[in-house]
């Protein structure tokens, strides 16, 4: 199989666009131990092998390819608008690297030189910064401070020798930016393995973003996120972490946006063995099952996994296990709160003149609580008739279950149309990862949610083979079966 990848690695080397973010998913890069340069004699082995640490996987994101330099590992990024889908049928416009918001993970050993050309596809200037490097202050990419901007068009060459471990981060040093999508995660695995050995080591990188129905491109300026993503993908659509029963794994949490997260964690206690300062002392590991991940942080978490199941990870703050919240659609989702006086535009949270980020729309647009914000109309929940709920194409048919005297109960509804079985869409997420699922777990699955799937040997065997055929049918495609059609 490594035959094929490093000719394909080759191929696109030579041909000068090894930078493609398609080029290899996470589960298809060889460890780092097997990676084009650093086993020259071909020599392969096992993750179980003692001394080499086992490759991260970033599901939902690519890994970023290298090449050799002479002993400079050279990678390649590009800052560009990103077309991504973040569930099904909802294509966004960010900002990202490589085709991929966040950019591709980025993976080299302690002790590495490294060089990275950042060409900026942007209409504006941008930096590169790298976070928490130790490195000379001219490669920091501080724009103004260290180094002038990159000009659209332009090109920036970092390149140092990295004498750090443990889990970092690369970003745009241009705030707006930031919140477009511009990070990616930059792994230095260390010299000398951690002990214990982990078997399984997961990226998830934290982001939200405030996008309305309707409008493809984030407000950078709102305050109040709707729509919160796991590597890009807001639940259903997150690809569970798969690991066997009894395996040691390791879970990188890495967050750039407005929020901190909590990050919780269901049928186990794991410990926190890293931050983005690198690998933690064994005597600060106290257990626990939620972690604080502050902006601008990382932390790492590890546990054996001994609890067969399906375990949901997920932020734990209410309004980050939600999809689109937005108050404005409020009123005509929910009939009865439709205000007199307001035509479906406005109802809806349409946009009727200038951008997202006009004087008028920019502070406040959606929820907020700026300058502005007197535009937004007070409601509650208001009551609604149950049955007759509007069906979205692919989902699953259903109807909430609610009592007799629904409407008669002070603070109906809540839950009952946000989440459950008529907002399920397992046939729209489905991969092999998702394989065997209970039915209908997609509609109880929102923002910044994933599975970590503790599998029984033979059913993890299976979902390894269903990669496996999949990755085959189609080895340069991230995308999800049957979904061709649902965007360009
Ligand atoms: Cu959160």
């Amino acid at each position: 199989m490594s035959s094929r990848r490093g000719f394909l690695q080759n191929v696109l080397a030579g041909a000068g666009i090894f930078a493609s973010a398609k080029v290899l998913s996470a589960q298809e890069m060889p460890r780092p131990g097997d990676m084009p340069g650093m086993n020259v004699k071909g020599k392969k082995g096992s993750v179980h092998d003692h001394g080499s640490p086992v490759l991260v996987e970033t599901p939902d994101v690519p890994n970023l390819p290298w090449r050799m330099d002479g002993n400079v590992k050279e990678f390649h990024l590009i800052a560009e608008p990103v077309k991504q889908e973040i569930v099904p049928g909802r294509v966004v416009d960010l900002w990202g690297y490589n085709g991929s918001a966040p950019g591709p993970t980025i993976q080299v050993n302690q002790g590495d030189r490294v060089r990275v050309m950042v060409d900026n596809h942007l209409p504006e200037a941008t930096s590169m910064h790298w976070h928490g490097f130790e490195i000379p202050n001219e490669m920091d990419g501080a724009p103004g401070a260290s180094q002038d901007p990159i000009p659209p068009g332009g090109r920036f060459v970092y390149e140092f020798t990295l004498h750090q471990e443990g889990t970092y981060f690369y970003h745009s040093h241009m705030a707006m930016q930031e919140m477009m999508g511009m990070i990616g995660a930059f792994v230095m695995h260390p010299k000398n393995s951690y002990k214990p050995r982990v078997d399984k080591d997961f990226v998830i990188i934290l982001q939200e973003y405030a996008i309305l129905p309707n409008i493809t491109v984030p407000n950078s300026m709102n305050m109040e996120f709707n729509w919160l993503t796991f590597n890009g993908k807001a639940g259903p659509a997150t690809t569970p972490l798969i690991v066997r029963r009894g395996e040691r794994v390791r879970i990188r949490l890495i967050n750039l946006g407005m929020d901190h997260h909590p990050i919780h964690l269901h049928g186990h206690q794991f410990v926190v063995t890293g931050t983005e300062g690198g690998r933690q002392p064994e005597p600060t590991w106290g257990p626990g099952n939620t972690v604080l991940v502050g902006v601008a942080q990382a932390r790492d978490v590890e546990f054996v996994a001994n609890n067969p199941g399906d375990w949901m990870l997920h932020c734990h703050l209410p309004h980050h296990m939600m999809n689109q919240m937005s108050s404005m659609v409020g009123p005509m989702s929910r009939r009865n709160g439709m205000p007199a006086g307001l035509d479906m535009e406005r109802g809806m949270g349409m946009l009727r003149q200038g951008s997202a980020t006009s004087e008028e729309n920019g502070p406040s647009l959606g929820r907020g609580l700026g300058v502005g914000s007197t535009a937004e109309q007070t409601m509650s929940n208001s009551p609604l008739k149950p049955g007759n709920p509007a069906q979205q194409q692919g989902m699953q048919m259903g109807k909430p279950d609610v009592s007799k005297d629904a409407n008669s109960v002070p603070g109906f509804p809540q839950d009952a149309f946000m989440e459950g079985p008529m907002m399920a869409m397992d046939q729209m997420v489905d991969k092999p990862e998702n394989f065997g699922l209970r039915p209908g777990w997609s509609g109880f699955m929102a923002g910044m949610m994933t599975f970590v799937r503790v599998l029984p040997p033979d059913k993890y065997d299976q979902i390894m083979e269903l990669r496996e055929k999949k990755k085959g049918n189609k080895p340069m495609k991230m995308d999800m079966p049957g979904m061709e059609n649902e965007h360009e």
